[in-house]
């Protein structure tokens, strides 16, 4: 039997949830390894040359350390929900905007979350920065609900956790702004299934586990 390709992945953090959303999305299962960022397993450096996650290693050994990139490489063999041909714009529209979110949003965002590593920035500064895209998000969704038309498309799988993200910094403070649709999108997403499914909860990984299959429903533990 060819191996599984393994994905080394993060619960928390927000490039791997968007990998592993895709993966679902895909139909493709995986051997998911928890990694522990303080404490990254041998095996984990030497598949992955960024050393972060997600980092997925194909059955035939080629490595792909970028989230999007694990998006992409999955739908490209199998998109069953169409995330790859909106309904509105095409993927290279996707594409730039996902690199905007993932460039400035980001940067913001983090800025404003990991503040006392920032101590030379304006914390309100950059949550304001960081908004001003949400609202600009905002005016996309209210056209149709998702981000390239009435329903849901890589681009939105992709910026989703990081909208995620930047709402759980101050939960009261985003709840409180005037971005109704944002926040209904934000809220379809975290209350789906698919979510639910891919935020379980694994033990980190060591060599000599057993596997753990990701994406199959009926075989979570199966025997090395
Ligand atoms: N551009 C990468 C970024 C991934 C990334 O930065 N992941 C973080 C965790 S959320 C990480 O692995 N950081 C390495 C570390 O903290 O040691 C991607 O899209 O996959």
């Amino acid at each position: 039997m060819t191996p599984l390709p393994i994905l080394y992945s993060f619960r928390r953090c927000p490039y791997a949830m968007r990998a592993r959303m895709a993966l679902r999305a895909s139909g493709t299962p995986v051997e998911l390894r928890e990694v522990v960022l303080r404490d990254k397993a041998p095996e984990f450096l030497a598949a992955s040359p960024s050393a972060t996650v997600p980092t997925l290693v194909a059955a035939d050994g080629g490595v792909i350390d970028e989230s999007l990139d694990i998006m992409l490489w999955a739908l490209c063999m199998n998109d069953p929900e169409g995330w790859l041909a909106p309904e509105a714009g095409a993927l290279d529209d996707m594409l730039a905007l996902i690199e905007h979110i993932d460039g400035p949003f980001k940067q913001s965002l983090d800025r404003y979350k990991y503040d006392t590593r920032h101590p030379d920035r304006d914390r309100l500064e950059e949550r304001g920065k960081a908004a001003a895209e949400l609202v600009a998000l905002e005016d996309r969704l209210a056209e149709s609900g998702w981000l390239f038309g009435g329903r849901p498309s890589l681009a939105d799988m992709a910026i989703l956790p990081f909208v995620r993200q930047f709402a759980n910094t101050d939960r009261a403070w985003f709840d409180g702004e005037d971005w109704p649709t944002l926040k209904a999108w934000l809220e379809a997403f975290e209350q789906s299934d698919r979510f639910q499914a891919i935020m379980d909860k694994y033990p980190q990984w060591a060599a000599g586990d057993p596997v753990t299959v990701f994406g199959d429903e009926f075989a979570t533990q199966s025997p090395a």
